[in-house]
């Protein structure tokens, strides 16, 4: 018989979702590496295990993590990038050196655009991207708490991942226990549902500084309607088929069953981070342009933003 040979993962990007699937490949006992900067390895204490505590459902969970840096010098055979989209591409250009033509990427981003540029400048490797609408927060390094379980859907984005009839690293993600991983065939179609939805969400909550359910309020509901609209019709240009309506019917349905929550880009705000909201409105724009469409609900959402020094 042959062993089974597992394949082992390299995850960069140390975030939240960086940390949830380093704790769901321990816990499905495949071996996997948080790479952390240089810098911040130095920091770390060489002689204590490092633990990542998740808390989930008020339960605290402590796992041992193996974290490397950037520099060191082994291959990487296979590579989940977590970061935001905004550091993707020149996260994966730090590595770039310990990717082999046998490498295969997961681009994990929210929004759109960054996973083309990287298959773009990588068109030599397997790249596949991933849709997720997991959960999960990160409170300080190496510590989260997973809100909720959703639903990934991993595709092939590259050439060379497409000619692929099957790949062992990416079926390896799709078994996971504790996770909900698919693939297709399609993804840039998942990716622009998503999209759709986080570029009526995620500008107007940070915005009004408020939670997903405010955006329910009769007050919002035109400008949400009206982003919905342009979303369908700028996406049309790349194939998208949903209706303005059928946008604004999911958005209206994430809203009521997230109604508590606080957006990915509120919470970046608060945090002083910057938003992917580039990669999302700013996707949608930069596409509008290009095929001169018309989107003022959209310019209008990203300049009141810029107004409040939100990018
Ligand atoms: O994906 C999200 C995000 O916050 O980025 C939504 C769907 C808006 C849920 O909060």
């Amino acid at each position: 018989m042959t062993p089974v040979v597992y394949p082992h993962w390299h995850i960069l990007g140390a975030g939240a979702i960086g940390c949830l699937w380093s704790a769901q490949l321990y816990k499905n006992r495949i071996t996997c590496m948080l790479l952390v900067r240089s810098q911040r390895f130095k920091q770390l204490e060489s002689d204590t295990q490092p633990l990542l505590r998740i808390t989930e459902g008020g339960q605290l969970n402590q796992l041992p993590v193996s974290i490397g840096s950037t520099n060191d010098a082994q291959p990487i055979e296979n590579l989940l990038l977590t970061t935001k989209a905004g550091d993707a591409l020149a996260a994966i250009q730090s590595v770039k050196d310990r990717l082999t033509n046998n490498t295969t990427i997961v681009l994990l981003q929210n929004g759109m655009g960054s996973q083309q540029a990287i298959a773009e400048s990588f068109p030599e490797l397997a790249v596949y991207a991933g849709s997720t609408t997991d959960g999960a927060w990160l409170e300080s390094f190496l510590t989260i708490h997973r809100a909720g379980h959703g639903k990934t859907w991993l595709g092939p984005l590259s050439d060379k991942a497409h000619a692929e009839t099957h790949n062992h690293a990416i079926e390896s993600l799709v078994k996971l226990v504790g996770m909900d991983v698919s693939l297709t065939e399609n993804v840039l179609a998942k990716l622009q549902e998503k999209l759709a939805i986080n570029a009526a969400i995620n500008g107007m909550t940070a915005l009004h500084n408020c939670s997903n359910g405010e955006l329910l309020k009769p007050e919002f509901q035109p400008t949400i309607a009206a982003l919905c609209e342009e979303t369908a019709c700028v996406l049309a240009v790349e194939g998208y088929s949903g209706t303005g309506a059928q946008v604004l019917e999911r958005v209206n349905h994430v809203l009521t069953v997230t109604g508590e929550n606080y957006s990915s880009s509120l919470q970046d705000v608060r945090n002083n981070r910057k938003t992917e909201l580039q990669w999302i409105n700013g996707y949608l724009l930069t596409l509008a342009d290009k095929h001169n469409i018309h989107a003022p609900a959209h310019e209008t959402l990203m300049s009141q933003l810029a107004m409040k020094d939100i990018y």
